[in-house]
């Protein structure tokens, strides 16, 4: 079986459902950059190990990322799954992992990269926004798209509604693809598009609530 490490900052709604959804991965960790992630006594809770390297107490991003592969590697993962994890990685520590780091954003990307994702899509005006699933590279929020799940903007909607629908997505596809790592069916078409093996599509896609392939 294949394994990962999870790395989280805050709550970890999105680690959990990756741990719920048993997608058929060894989850040997979840490690995060903030003692007080509210994620770590539940991963605890699942017999899963914690670790902190904070961020707080290195002098740089390079220091605070060397400690990162540290602890990751104690592990041996074959993937890292980002859950909520809000620390900018250096180009030294993508290049250690390479086609192996995943990250849920809550955006339809290449829309929206960065952070208040939701309050900009507000002010865009945009109708459609959601989530993506992506491979990390060192542009920010760039990586090769695995999945994305898209959500109405609706009338009177407010940032916490908003965020509370697209959440819901990133619970459905983050496991999704998950499965399809640990099932293998994961290829890339290049260096920039990926696609899933079985899916009938060039890439992939789900529009709340349909189910993909
Ligand atoms: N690292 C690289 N190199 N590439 C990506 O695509 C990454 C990444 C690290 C994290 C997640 C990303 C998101 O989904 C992610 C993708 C944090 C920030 C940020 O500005 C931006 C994007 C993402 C995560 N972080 C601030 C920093 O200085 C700190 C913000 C805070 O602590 O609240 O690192 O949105
Ligand atoms: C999620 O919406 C995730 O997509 C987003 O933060 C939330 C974390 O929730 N990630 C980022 O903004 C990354 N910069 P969680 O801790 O409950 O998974």
């Amino acid at each position: 079986m294949k394994s990962a490490v999870i790395l989280i900052s805050g709550r970890g709604s999105n680690m959990q459902a990756l741990v719920e959804a048993q997608p058929g991965l060894d989850f040997r960790a979840v490690i995060s950059n903030r003692p007080a992630a509210g994620g770590l006594p539940w991963a605890a809770s699942r017999g899963i190990e914690t670790r902190v390297v904070d961020h707080k107490a290195h002098p740089s991003r390079e220091s605070f990322d060397a400690a990162l592969a540290q602890a990751v590697d104690a592990f041996a993962p074959d993937y890292l799954f980002l859950a909520g994890f809000m620390r900018i990685l250096t180009e030294g520590f993508i290049h250690r992992y390479p086609r192996s780091i995943l990250n849920i954003h809550p955006s339809l990307l290449p829309s929206f990269p960065g952070l208040d994702t939701h309050r900009r899509a507000m002010e865009a005006g945009v109708k459609l926004h959601g989530a993506t699933v992506h491979f990390v590279t060192p542009a920010l929020d760039h990586g090769p798209i695995l999945v994305q799940a898209a959500v109405p903007v609706l009338e009177g909607d407010t940032e916490d509604a908003l965020a509370a629908r697209v959440l819901a997505q990133e619970h459905r596809i983050y496991p999704q693809a998950a499965r399809w790592l640990a099932a293998g069916r994961v290829e890339f078409r290049g260096a920039d598009v990926v696609q899933v093996r079985g899916s009938g599509v060039a890439g992939d896609w789900a529009i709340a609530p349909r189910d993909p392939p």
